[in-house]
């Protein structure tokens, strides 16, 4: 390779460095905790976007509640099994984290109101939102199908979802709700960069298995992450910590987990083992589990 292009194998270094080392080393803030505010039925809610205070937040609050109710699985099969549990943090929670929006962003007067980190969700209960749940090594007798739909949506600077998890293959379609540009940066397991105009939605399909890091580079607060898998057993738990896994074959398994801030792996060979559960055909077993706090 000629020396004049040896710089420019530094960017992927430095974008996979920034990403992963500033947010950790930004960690001391006057934000508000990031624990949900519980809506007007004592239900605890999302807090996904804002202030609780903001009308706008309190939508974006109204709105991500709706996304998790409206969450469906697919019916059990004959002869297969269910897993479903709730994942909660043990310990108090840690400090917020720094979370600033640069004032010299174009779109700073936007964004700023809505959005703050997503490191750690956590509802009044302190149930965990964005942990991936699957279960441990499991080779599947045919080759796993993509998804026939998966999006993740600009809005209001934010990704939605924070962290998605796919089949193998399938296509995600980049939605923008903003009336301004974002993009949609993958590094590491998925490698693209899509420009996302409102009314203009992108489609890029996600071939590698494993982690994908995303950023906005418009708008760099913008963080988000995709988990690539080779089966179908796996899900990414709700506002309320809740998750399920259908259409397992009977047998005995080892749950993992990944968590952006709890439970954190590059590799998904060294993800954390949370517990062992026995499958069987025709039930759903249950398996609840905790993350400490860090
Ligand atoms: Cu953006």
């Amino acid at each position: 390779m000629k020396r004049r292009y040896l710089p420019l194998l530094l960017i992927p270094i430095l974008a996979v460095l920034a990403y992963v080392v500033l947010p950790n080393a930004a960690s001391r803030a006057d934000e508000e905790p990031a624990v949900a505010p519980k809506n007007t039925e004592g239900k605890e809610v999302a807090q996904a976007t804002g202030s609780p205070k903001s009308t706008e937040g309190s939508k974006s609050v109204a709105a991500s509640a709706k996304e998790t109710a409206s969450k469906t699985y697919p019916a059990l099969l004959p002869g297969m099994g269910a897993l479903e549990g709730k994942v909660v943090l043990v310990g108090d929670p840690p400090a917020p984290e720094a979370f600033a929006v640069s004032t010299s962003n174009k779109d700073h007067a936007a964004c700023v109101a809505h959005v703050r980190s997503e490191r750690l969700t956590l509802s009044a209960d302190k149930e965990i939102r964005d942990v991936v749940i699957a279960i441990s090594g499991y080779k599947p007798k045919t080759r796993v199908k993509p998804q026939k739909s998966a999006v993740i949506n600009n809005d209001k600077c934010s990704f939605v979802p924070h962290v998605l998890a796919v089949t193998r293959g399938t296509r995600v379609q980049l939605t923008n709700n903003d009336p301004f540009m974002h993009n949609t940066h993958g590094l590491l397991g998925n490698e693209f960069n899509l420009a996302v105009m409102k009314g203009v939605p992108q489609r890029q399909r996600l071939a590698k298995p494993g982690w994908t890091a995303l950023q906005c580079d418009i708008h760099p607060w913008m963080k988000g992450h995709i988990h690539v898998f080779d089966h179908d057993l796996f899900d990414v738990s709700d506002a309320a910590g809740d998750f399920k896994l259908v259409n397992i074959p009977p047998g005995e398994y080892e749950i993992e987990v990944w968590h952006e801030k709890l439970a954190f792996s590059f590799d998904p060979k060294t993800w954390r083992k949370v517990g062992k559960v026995k499958i069987e055909a025709g039930k759903t077993a249950r398996l609840d589990f905790t993350l400490p706090t860090p």
